[in-house]
């Protein structure tokens, strides 16, 4: 079993794994731990990585990068809309929706998935860490930003099956960060003296995301976690490559932005820039020979001019660090340290306005290109039971309300209570009962569609079927078990109708309007998939069937064919217990059963085998299951 961490940036990957020394991060063929996000296709092949990082100004129709925000949106989604023209690359809407990516790539056109490109970056990535490891690699974490959807998480839990991987957990990328930070800590409080609060800051090339984490021995408890999705260094590049472009307009008289070539070696010069800067606070040169036409162009620029140009941006530093504080309910007193990560945290005004709000020094005790990695790594040596390390408990956060509403057909109970509030534990699983005489849905969604960052509020939609009313006419009582699982996504888990027993009941059914009333068990937090069910003589599983709006995605091509097999199954174990038995009844107990006997059951069979082509045809799996029962129970009954 391999142990496993990767950080998937926007810009940067990064690899950490389980070796006899303890966790480490690992280099690729190139001697470098940082892999870039990126995908270049050719007539030849695709490469990945460093090499296709390589291509990106000659192959630039066909090499693609900053596409992690793609995952699980629509082509029409304001957030693809917006992001389409800077691209040198094609997008291209796919039939369902979805975004896709258009390249030509073996000399044909060609149109990839996010969840493909994703799975391309992965599999590098798998093979880096195989040769780092020299033994195959299938289990994993992996990280995703914290305020990614169910959407977007599907969609990169998608891309990581692609890989051929088994991501064990999605981790949030501030929590990964939380973890490398707090295992190692030998003088955290204890449980019962009050936690250690830290502030974990990380802003990468493309967003900005904050938690604020409480520690105690073997624990950690994230409070809140804020963030801005549109805030990140590449903001910083492209306010000097806009300011760049200005000036050899005037200066060179050059039409920077109409040539894709010229933007993007500007791009790649400007991040450079920006970087130098941070160490150096003086005057420094931008010269890019043969620019475009021939012309060599040169220019200046120093931190302080920097920093004015980009004041918009660094405004923006305050609001989540802000929010996150008064999630948390704490006081600027009670935060014990800030730690900074994401290679843009290494802008000196950025750590400034991070330490002024805190009324703090930050910290930089985390490697701020690696901690992500690291964390996913322990995160993945805890999960793995091959591995040995320090136990430690983490409890995560929902950051964005669900609701589940239910409506039934006939009867009137139209009804909808929030079962995630923000903030709540994770993952984390409840029970709720229902009263019901038929089947029902439930329709999740996230309760505040103006704080989402995604355009559709939808989770998914789940059908409970088979529910029917109790003999005496009463209402059944269904216990439905929804989740937020590990990776952050919510889900109902399973529906079971609960069998009044003998003696129970008229007290407990005494509720006049049965099927409105929904009460919520908490099952308490669950790290795994306990299973710790109804007393179960008096409950039967009932089907649910799932499905997901939003953004079919493989998953749900998945779940699809898992349950038609299901059904396929059942239906099938029907037909081959008909064809057995009645071989037999011809075969081996021909002389251990009467005649008369034997007829009845051929009979039976017959009729089996009549309904299978008629109403049996098309009904739920629990049916056939039934129906199977039912023969064998006649037959040992002879
Ligand atoms: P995200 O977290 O948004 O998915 P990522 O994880 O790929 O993105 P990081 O690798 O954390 O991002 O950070 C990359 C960003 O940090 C780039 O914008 C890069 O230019 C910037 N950066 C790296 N070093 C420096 C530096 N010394 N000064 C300023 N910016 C820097
Ligand atoms: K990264
Ligand atoms: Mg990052």
């Amino acid at each position: 079993m391999s142990v496993v961490g990767i950080d998937v940036g926007f810009q940067n990957c990064y690899i950490a794994v389980a070796r006899s020394g303890g966790i480490e991060t690992i280099a690729n063929e190139y001697s470098d731990r940082c892999t870039p996000a990126c995908v270049s296709l050719t007539s030849k092949n695709r490469m990945i990585g460093n090499a296709a990082k390589s291509q990106v100004i000659t192959n630039f129709k066909n090499t693609v990068h900053g596409f992690k925000k793609f995952h699980g949106r629509a082509f029409d989604d304001p957030l693809v809309q917006v992001e389409k023209p800077k691209l040198p690359y094609s997008l291209h809407k796919l039939p369902n929706g979805n975004t896709g990516i258009k390249v030509r790539y073996l000399d044909a056109d060609k149109v990839f998935t996010v969840e493909q490109i994703t799975g391309m970056l992965l599999t590098k990535l798998k093979e880096t860490s195989e040769s780092a490891l020299k033994k195959p690699v299938v289990d994993c974490v992996i990280s995703v930003p914290s305020f990614f959807t169910d959407a977007e998480r599907r969609s990169v839990f998608d891309a990581t099956q692609i890989a051929g991987l088994n991501c064990l957990r999605l981790i949030n990328d501030t929590t990964a960060v939380a973890l490398a930070y707090g295992i190692y800590k030998q003088d955290l409080p204890t449980p019962e003296e009050r936690p250690r609060n830290v502030v974990f800051v990380d802003m990468g090339h493309s967003s900005f995301q904050v938690s604020i984490t409480a520690f105690n021995k073997g624990k950690l408890k994230v409070l809140a976690t804020a963030f801005d999705l549109y805030l990140g260094g590449r903001n910083f590049d492209e306010a000097l490559v806009d300011y760049f472009c200005e000036e050899f307009k005037i200066k060179y008289k050059l039409n920077v932005r109409d040539n894709p070539r010229a933007l993007l070696r500007l791009h790649q010069e400007c991040e450079k820039l920006k970087k130098l800067m941070s160490a150096n606070s003086s005057d420094l040169p931008l010269n890019i020979e043969c620019f475009m036409n021939d012309i060599d162009v040169s220019s200046r620029m120093n931190r302080g001019h920097f920093e004015e140009m980009c004041a918009q941006y660094l405004m923006r530093v305050e609001m989540p660090l802000k929010s996150a504080l008064e999630q948390s309910k704490l006081s600027r007193d009670d935060i014990y340290a800030v730690e900074i990560v994401g290679g843009a945290t290494r802008i000196p005004a950025i750590k400034e306005r991070i330490a002024k709000f805190f009324c703090k020094d930050i910290s930089t005790t985390l490697n701020a290109d690696e901690a992500v990695a690291r964390g996913c790594a322990l995160q993945c040596a805890i999960l793995s039971p091959a591995f040995k390390v320090r136990e430690f408990s983490i409890t995560d956060v929902v950051p964005f309300p669900i609701t589940l509403r239910w409506k039934s057909p006939t009867e009137d109970g139209l009804g909808e209570c929030e079962v995630f509030s923000k903030n709540h534990a994770a993952p984390f699983s409840k029970v709720i009962t229902f009263h019901k005489k038929e089947p029902f849905d439930l329709e999740a969604f996230y309760s505040s569609p103006q704080d989402l960052p995604y355009p559709d509020h939808r989770i998914g939609c789940f059908s409970v079927q088979n529910v029917v009313a109790q003999p005496d006419g009463d209402s059944s009582k269904v216990k439905v078990k929804v989740r937020v699982n590990v990776h952050g996504i919510f889900s109902v888990s399973s529906a079971s109708l609960i069998e009044k027993q003998k003696g129970e009941g008229e007290d407990m059914q005494i509720d006049s309007e049965p099927m409105t009333k929904m009460q919520v068990d908490q099952e308490g937090q669950s790290q795994g998939d306990q299973q710790n069910e109804e007393n179960s003589s008096s409950s039967k599983t009932v089907f649910c069937f799932v499905c997901f709006f939003g953004f079919s995605s493989q998953r749900q091509m998945i779940i699809q064919d898992k349950l038609v097999k299901e059904l396929n199954d059942a239906k099938n174990a029907v037909e081959e217990y008909v064809y057995d038995l009645r071989d037999k009844l011809c075969g081996v107990y021909e002389k251990y059963i009467t005649e008369e006997d034997s007829n009845r059951l051929t009979l039976m069979l017959e009729d089996t085998e009549n309904w299978l082509y008629e109403d049996g045809e098309d009904q739920p799996k629990q049916v056939y299951e039934e129906k199977l029962d039912a023969l064998k129970v006649c037959f040992y009954l002879y």
